[in-house]
């Protein structure tokens, strides 16, 4: 073990986890990232700088699993960033979704409580748990009100994050993030579904993209400023809640306009609504007020929505060319 700050994600193979392992790194810390076992490696965000990252396997739904890999790597901070992370599933699975998105944050402070409580911990809440908003802007002090098994499992996630800090002391923080994006996105979430399509449909391989809620409306921004805000919150004094997010709202439909306007496609050829993917209850609205974190973190975004719209449509569209030069050569 060196000397360097030592950094535990968890989630590090998903959008923010990646990006967050590189901010870290570039900051002089060594990582150490939680991969669960599965059949095939799901390492596409990570391969880059694989080789600069140290992998453990456990799982958040093994207890013993999380207390072996805190004893083993001994990190000075935790990024709890695993979650069954994709609201639709959360109803379909909504037993394993309780099991990891919530009781599994227990299990990594458990870990943090049996083997240092000087380990400094991040959960990654979100704007989820608002959900039927009950004020516009939502801040730290707006109550919560889910619409889904995923979003009261983020409600219970935040406040045993709460709880373990009152209860012992533990420096135990919660970054309420609205919706975050990027060229990393899963495809199943709507703003990476929409690029993706729209590269493809500019490529001749499909004519259209079926979607749910045009009119729903989110507080959308680009996930590598959002994990600058969460390394800015562990190296505060003291542990405190803040909610980032861009403060600005949009709706799918502006989404889409964005997205195909930015590749020559007008969307409305090409977006067709498909009642499978309506929801059993909507979150509508989503619109933070980050100012907390802006005046104690000096956090701020750096990318705006039609910028992050546009760069994950480039980003898309180099994707489906190189993919489509790969299989012809
Ligand atoms: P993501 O891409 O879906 O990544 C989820 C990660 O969790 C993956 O690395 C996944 O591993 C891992 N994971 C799932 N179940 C696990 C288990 N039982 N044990 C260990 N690891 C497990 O999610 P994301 O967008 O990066 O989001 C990161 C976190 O922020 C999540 O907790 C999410 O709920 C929360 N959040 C996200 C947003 C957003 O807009 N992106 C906003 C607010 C909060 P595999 O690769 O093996 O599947
Ligand atoms: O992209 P989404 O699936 O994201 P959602 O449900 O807001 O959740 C994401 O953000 C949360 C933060 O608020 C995170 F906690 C969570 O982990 C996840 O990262 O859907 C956004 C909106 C919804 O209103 C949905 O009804 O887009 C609407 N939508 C319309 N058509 C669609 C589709 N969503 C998806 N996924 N697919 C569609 O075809």
């Amino acid at each position: 073990m060196t000397d360097k700050r030592r950094a535990l994600i968890t989630g590090i193979t998903g959008q923010d986890g990646s990006y967050l392992a590189e901010l870290l790194l570039d900051n002089g810390y060594d990582v150490c990232g939680v991969v669960r076992r599965s059949s095939t490696e799901t390492f596409e965000r990570i391969m880059d700088f694989k080789s600069r990252l140290t992998l453990v396997q456990a799982d958040l739904t093994d207890q013993v699993s999380m207390i072996d890999v805190l004893s083993e790597i001994r990190p000075h901070e935790v990024y709890n960033l695993a979650a069954q992370s994709f609201v639709p599933t959360s109803w379909k699975q909504p037993i394993l979704t309780g099991d990891v998105t919530a009781l599994g944050v227990t299990r990594v402070l458990e870990a943090i409580r049996v083997v240092d409580k000087g380990i400094r911990f991040y959960q990654a809440s979100s704007s989820e748990m608002f959900g039927h908003a009950q004020e516009t802007p939502q801040t730290e002090r707006t109550q919560f009100y889910p619409r889904s098994p995923y979003g009261v499992a983020k409600v219970y996630g935040h406040w045993i994050t709460v709880n373990y800090r009152e209860s012992y002391g533990l420096f135990a923080v919660s970054g309420i993030l609205f919706n975050h994006e990027s060229p990393r996105r899963g495809l199943e979430f709507v703003t990476r579904k929409v690029t993706h399509a729209a590269a493809r449909i500019k490529m001749g391989l499909e004519s259209e993209v079926r979607l749910g809620n045009l009119k729903s409306k989110r507080d959308w921004g680009f996930a590598k400023d959002y994990v600058r805000a969460m390394w800015l919150m562990l190296q505060q004094d003291t542990p405190d809640d803040y909610v980032i997010s861009s403060d600005e709202t949009h709706t799918v439909g502006e989404m889409c306009e964005i997205a195909f306007d930015h590749l020559g496609l007008k969307w409305q050829d090409h977006v067709r609504v498909a009642p499978e993917f309506y929801r059993p209850a909507e979150v509508h609205l989503l619109l933070g007020c980050s100012a907390k974190a802006r005046e104690k973190l000096g956090w701020q975004p750096e990318v705006s929505f039609e910028q992050l719209v546009k760069l994950m449509a480039d980003a898309d569209l180099a994707r489906v060319q190189r993919q489509i030069k790969n299989e012809s050569a």
